[in-house]
């Protein structure tokens, strides 16, 4: 009875909408939720009913995927094994531990054969004790370690520039700096450095390269510094080697969509792209799948945008902070309750997911209640068909490599076969066929401190959240963990209660020690909740990377003062 008096408010809802605004005026906003391959399905119908607005960038990966598209052609990863055959892995601002669990027994295995494995990373962490050299940089100025290291192999007569376009554009950063003034803008010891690029020239050396300093203002920059590193050391191509970011993990199934739109909203600037928008303005905000008033940043101005909508609908199996705003609230199965396909975060595998409980009744598959949905609006046929069906849409291109459904349910995990095992055996494809080097003028300098803001705020996966959810309450304030000198000059010590500020805002936290961190950092975690005053977002500003328009999540400053 809720499902049919909920369907028959949105249909009648978003047809007038429509009628009166136009498609433009829909915005379909879709996040991750469990990566799901039908969590696409909804993008089907938008696209169908309109095309309505949707957004465009990735705040999760934008521009370390631009970054590599720019250099490389493509964006994809060698594969995990591959990491047999290295001498050297290093792990530049990853967390193993937390969220790339997959890498811990192959860096432990590397270990016990011989191989180092480095960790570069502003922030101390478990992943410390993966690593025979832990390098703690200044936050951003992996560009400057990076050059530096190049500028080291440059002057050993150990790089080559022999695979790449742009070559002097590039020499020409490398030339802004000596070695020594490389590291000394990093904050690593020169000895350091050194030993890095000794690593790189004994090689095969693999770059695996995280995620988080892609969420700066120069993200793009970082990863382009990285690729140009494993480039010229003459490791990129070779069994071993490789400079990784992410995995294609849709790329071997069927799109859902075409991808049409009427217009788009930047994903780093949702707010105030939704508030600014005219002719039509955003009516009707439709959330699959993410919680963007936790997550995107300058929460406040995401929940405005979510406030002066007419009309708002969240499918999640969560009452979230988004879902807070919703007049209807849809709720869809939790990971355990769904019934899917799913590509990986961390390596080339594809599996299904099987429902292990029923979800309780009026829990509908997103499916489901597109089907249900599409039938109000006249779309019905367009979507026809069972969860099974639209998995063998998805698994279509995968046919005519022996994997279907029926082989991929009886095997459980399959390696697309048409994967190979290093993403440029074959090849650099960009147009050149060469990598195609960060040129000096595409170069975006780190952020500064503002002034009165002297610490970075670093807002890093735990491992008691993804991202919102499952976010396990930690008490009535969230908890800041800075270096004990930090605390004390502000006055405060462990377990007190103290204000965290940025020019953006401010909230009551608790202070946590740790010896272990630099003197500049103040570490929260990612995720939380932004109607109980425990979201990073509150502090972050709004403002895109340089390219591929991700957020600049961690470019944001701070200062801790007494309560
Ligand atoms: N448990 C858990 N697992 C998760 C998630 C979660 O929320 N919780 N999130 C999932 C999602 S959505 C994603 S995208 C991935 C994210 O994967 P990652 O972004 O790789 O995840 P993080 O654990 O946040 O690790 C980022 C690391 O980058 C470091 N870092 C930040 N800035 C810099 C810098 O300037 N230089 C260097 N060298 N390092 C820097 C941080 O200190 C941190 O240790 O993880 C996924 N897995
Ligand atoms: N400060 C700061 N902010 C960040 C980051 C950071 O490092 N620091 N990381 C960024 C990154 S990498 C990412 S990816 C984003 C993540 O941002 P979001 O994707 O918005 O974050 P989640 O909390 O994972 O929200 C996913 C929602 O989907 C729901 N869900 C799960 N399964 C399903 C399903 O089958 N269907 C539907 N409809 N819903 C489902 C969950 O209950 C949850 O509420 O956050 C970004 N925000
Ligand atoms: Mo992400």
């Amino acid at each position: 009875m809720a499902v049919e008096k909920a369907l028959d408010l949105i249909a009648e809802r978003l047809l007038r909408i429509r009628e009166e605004s136009g498609p433009a005026s829909i915005f379909h906003y879709r996040s991750g939720g469990s990566l799901g391959l039908l969590k696409s399905f909804p993008d089907r119908f938008f696209e169908a009913f309109g095309p309505c607005t949707v957004k465009s960038g990735d705040i999760c990966s934008g521009a370390g995927e631009q970054a590599q598209i720019a250099d490389f052609g493509r964006c994809d990863s060698n594969d995990l094994f591959d990491l047999e055959a290295s001498r050297h892995i290093v792990v530049w601002g990853k967390n193993p531990f937390v969220s790339n669990l997959h890498l811990v027994p192959i860096l432990r295995e590397a270990r016990e054969r011989g191989a180092t494995v480095t960790l570069i990373d502003p922030v101390h962490h478990r992943g410390a004790s993966l690593a025979d050299e832990y390098v703690q940089p200044r936050p951003g100025r992996d560009t400057d370690l990076a050059l530096g290291v190049c500028r080291e192999l440059v002057d050993r007569g150990r790089a080559s520039f022999d695979a790449c376009e742009n070559a002097d554009g590039f020499r020409e950063l490398l030339g802004r700096h000596t070695v020594a003034g490389f590291a000394a803008r990093a904050e690593v010891d020169l000895g350091a450095l050194r030993r890095l690029a000794d690593r790189f020239a004994d090689g095969p050396t693999a770059i695996l390269v995280g995620w988080g300093m892609q969420r700066r203002r120069n993200g793009g920059a970082i990863v382009r510094t990285l690729d140009a590193l494993s480039t010229i050391s003459g490791n990129l191509t070779r069994p071993g080697g490789g400079c990784s970011f992410y995995f294609r993990r849709r790329g071997p199934f069927a799109s859902l969509s075409t991808g049409a739109a009427a217009r788009y909203v930047r994903e780093p600037m949702f707010g105030q792209d939704v508030l600014a928008a005219k002719d039509p303005p955003i009516r009707a905000i439709w959330v699959t799948a993410g919680n963007p008033v936790a997550m995107l940043p300058d929460s406040a101005q995401v929940a405005a945008a979510f406030e002066q909508a007419e009309f708002v609908v969240v499918a999640d199996p969560l009452m979230t902070d988004t879902a807070s705003y919703a007049d209807v609230v849809l709720p869809v199965p939790t990971m355990f309750e769904d019934d899917d396909l799913l590509g990986a975060f961390g390596h080339h595998w594809i599996t299904e997911s099987r429902r292990v409980v029923d979800p309780p009744p009026d829990v509908l598959h997103e499916v489901e209640w597109f089907q249900r949905l599409a039938e109000r609006v006249g779309l019905g046929d367009r979507f026809a068909g069972s969860v099974d069906d639209w998995k063998r849409e998805l698994l279509a291109p995968l046919a005519a490599h022996g994997v279907t459904l029926e082989s991929l349910r009886e095997r459980g995990q399959v390696r697309p076969p048409n994967v190979p095992l290093r993403t440029f055996a074959d090849g650099i494809p960009t147009r050149s066929g060469k990598v195609e080097l960060l040129d000096a003028d595409a170069f975006v300098e780190p952020a500064e401190p503002d002034e009165g803001f002297p610490l970075w705020l670093f807002s890093n996966s735990t491992r008691d959240a993804q991202a919102s959810v499952w976010s396990v309450d930690p008490g009535e304030y969230m908890t800041v963990t800075v270096h004990p000198e930090v605390a004390a000059a502000a006055g405060l010590a462990a377990g007190e209660r103290a204000r965290l500020e940025s020019a953006k805002g401010s909230m009551t936290v608790v202070i946590a020690l740790d010896a272990e961190q630099r003197r500049d950092v103040v570490i929260v975690p990612k995720g939380g909740h932004f109607r109980r005053g425990q979201s990073a977002n509150a502090l972050i500003e709004a403002r895109p990377t340089d390219i591929g328009l991700g957020a600049a999540f961690l470019d944001c400053h701070v200062r801790l003062v007494g309560p």
